[in-house]
C-alpha cells in the first residue's frame, strides 16, 4: 500500500496550496519564484518568499489527515510507503518514517558553491541570502520547475508505484510531472487507485474511487471503517 500526497493535505494545517482558490500561484508567478533562473536573477526575492513560507509552516501543526497516514504506517508494519510532493515536513512531524520526498524539503539548504546540503530550521533567516561556511550562497533544498527530481527518490517512487496493491492519491491537483505519472504507473501495474480531493482532477476519471472532500475528514473515516 502506498500514497502520493500533495499540498491539499497540508491546507487544513493552514499551509497554502499552489493552485485553486487561495493558492500561491494566484498571487505569485512560478517563473519569478520557483525556477533556477528566478533564483539566479534575484536570490533575495526568492529567499524572501521562502522565508515567509517557512515562517507559516513553522507555526503549522500536522492535521487529522497527516495523523491518519502515520497511523496507517504503524498499522501496515513495513508495508506502507508515503510519497510526497510536499516540502513542509508535516508528515515527518506526524510520525511517518517511510517517506519519499520528491520535491525536497524546505527545512534543508544547499550551497550553490560547494554543493553542501544541511538542515536549517532558523525562522526568520537573516541576513538574506544565507551563506555557506565556504562563502557560497545557500539556496532552498527544494526542486524547482525545470530541475531534475532527486534520482534516488524518483527511482524509489517508481518502484513503490509498480508494487502497490492500493495507491491513495491525496490532495494533489495531479498536474506536475513526473509526480503526476505515479498513479497511472500504479494503475497500469494493477493497483486500486483511490483519490481524495475537494475537486475533480486530471486523475479522477482514471481512479477506481474518487472521493470529493477534505483528506482530514475522509481519511480518518475510512481508517475507522477499515478496522
Ligand atoms: C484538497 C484539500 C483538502 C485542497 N483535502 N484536497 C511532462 C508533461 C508536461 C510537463 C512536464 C512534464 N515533465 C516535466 C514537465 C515540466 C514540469 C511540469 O510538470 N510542469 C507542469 C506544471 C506542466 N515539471 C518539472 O519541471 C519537474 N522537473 C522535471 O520534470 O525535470 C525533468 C524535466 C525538466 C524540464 C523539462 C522536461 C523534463 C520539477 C517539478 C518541480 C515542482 N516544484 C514545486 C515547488 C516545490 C518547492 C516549493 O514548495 O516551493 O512543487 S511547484 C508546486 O507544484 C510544488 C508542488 O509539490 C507541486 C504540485 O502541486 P500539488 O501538491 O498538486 O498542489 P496544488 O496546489 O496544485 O493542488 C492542491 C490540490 O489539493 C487541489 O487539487 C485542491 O483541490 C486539493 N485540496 N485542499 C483534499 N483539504
Ligand atoms: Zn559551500
Amino acid at each position: 500500500m502506498a500514497t502520493l500526497t500533495g499540498a491539499g493535505i497540508s491546507a487544513e494545517s493552514g499551509v497554502p496550496t499552489f493552485r485553486g482558490p487561495g493558492g500561491l500561484w494566484r498571487n505569485f508567478r512560478p517563473e519569478d519564484l520557483a525556477t533556477p533562473e528566478a533564483f539566479a536573477r534575484n536570490p533575495n526575492l526568492v529567499w524572501e518568499w521562502y522565508d515567509w513560507r517557512r515562517s507559516l509552516i513553522a507555526k503549522a501543526e500536522p492535521n487529522a489527515g497527516h495523523r491518519a497516514l502515520a497511523e496507517l504506517e504503524s498499522r501496515k508494519a513495513g508495508k506502507f510507503w508515503l510519497i510526497t510532493q510536499n516540502v513542509d515536513g508535516l508528515h515527518d512531524r506526524a510520525g511517518n518514517r517511510r517517506i519519499v520526498k520528491l520535491h525536497g524539503d524546505i527545512w534543508t539548504v544547499c550551497c550553490v558553491g560547494c554543493g553542501a546540503e544541511k538542515r536549517n530550521v532558523q525562522v526568520p533567516l537573516a541576513p538574506l541570502p544565507p551563506r555557506c561556511e565556504c562563502g557560497g550562497m545557500l539556496r532552498p533544498g527544494v526542486v524547482w520547475f525545470g530541475e531534475m527530481l532527486p534520482a534516488k527518490a524518483l527511482e524509489q517512487a517508481y518502484a513503490i508505484a509498480q508494487r502497490a496493491e492500493v495507491f491513495l492519491v491525496l490532495g494533489t491537483s495531479s498536474v506536475v510531472y513526473p509526480a503526476a505519472a505515479l498513479p497511472r504507473i500504479a494503475f497500469d501495474h494493477g493497483a486500486r487507485v483511490i483519490e481524495i480531493n475537494l475537486e475533480p482532477t486530471e486523475l479522477s476519471s482514471l481512479a477506481h474511487i474518487s472521493l470529493r472532500g477534505k483528506v482530514g475528514e475522509l481519511l480518518p473515516q475510512i481508517l475507522t471503517g477499515a478496522r
